[in-house]
């Protein structure tokens, strides 16, 4: 943006023009959690991931056995609105065949270390 100090048209009169730069905050993301239980069927895990979280067979074995394993893993990274969206998604798909598998959404701390969540960040 230009900015003119000097006297445009000879008139006396001064055009001042301030440029203003706005920067805005990088949107917080919020971690997708699926927890483990005793009782929902592995396959059932697998399936739920592909079809919410767009996930590949293999990839979505993989984290269903690392939330079997560790209790908990993170099924994906998302803005507020698309996390919360996706876990009750889940939890409707989970309610629909009568199981109790949970999905819950925390803010995401960005360090990509900490509590052995399956974080790959
Ligand atoms: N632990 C379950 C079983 O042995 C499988 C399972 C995996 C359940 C991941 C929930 O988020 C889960 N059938």
């Amino acid at each position: 943006m230009p900015h003119f100090e000097d006297d445009q048209g000879g008139d006396g009169k001064v055009l001042t023009k301030t440029k203003t730069t706005t920067r805005l905050a990088r949107p917080r993301l919020y971690k997708v959690l699926l927890h483990n239980d005793d009782f929902t069927p592995r396959e059932f895990v697998v399936m739920v991931l592909q079809h919410v979280f767009h996930m590949t067979e293999s990839d979505a074995s993989r984290l269903m056995l690392h939330v079997h394993q560790n209790g908990v893993g993170v099924a994906g990274l998302y803005p507020f609105s698309v996390a919360e969206t996706k876990a009750a998604e889940v939890g409707s798909l989970a309610q629909q065949a009568e199981v109790p598998l949970l999905c819950t959404i925390e803010p995401d701390d960005g360090d990509g270390k900490g509590a052995d969540d399956g974080d790959v960040n």
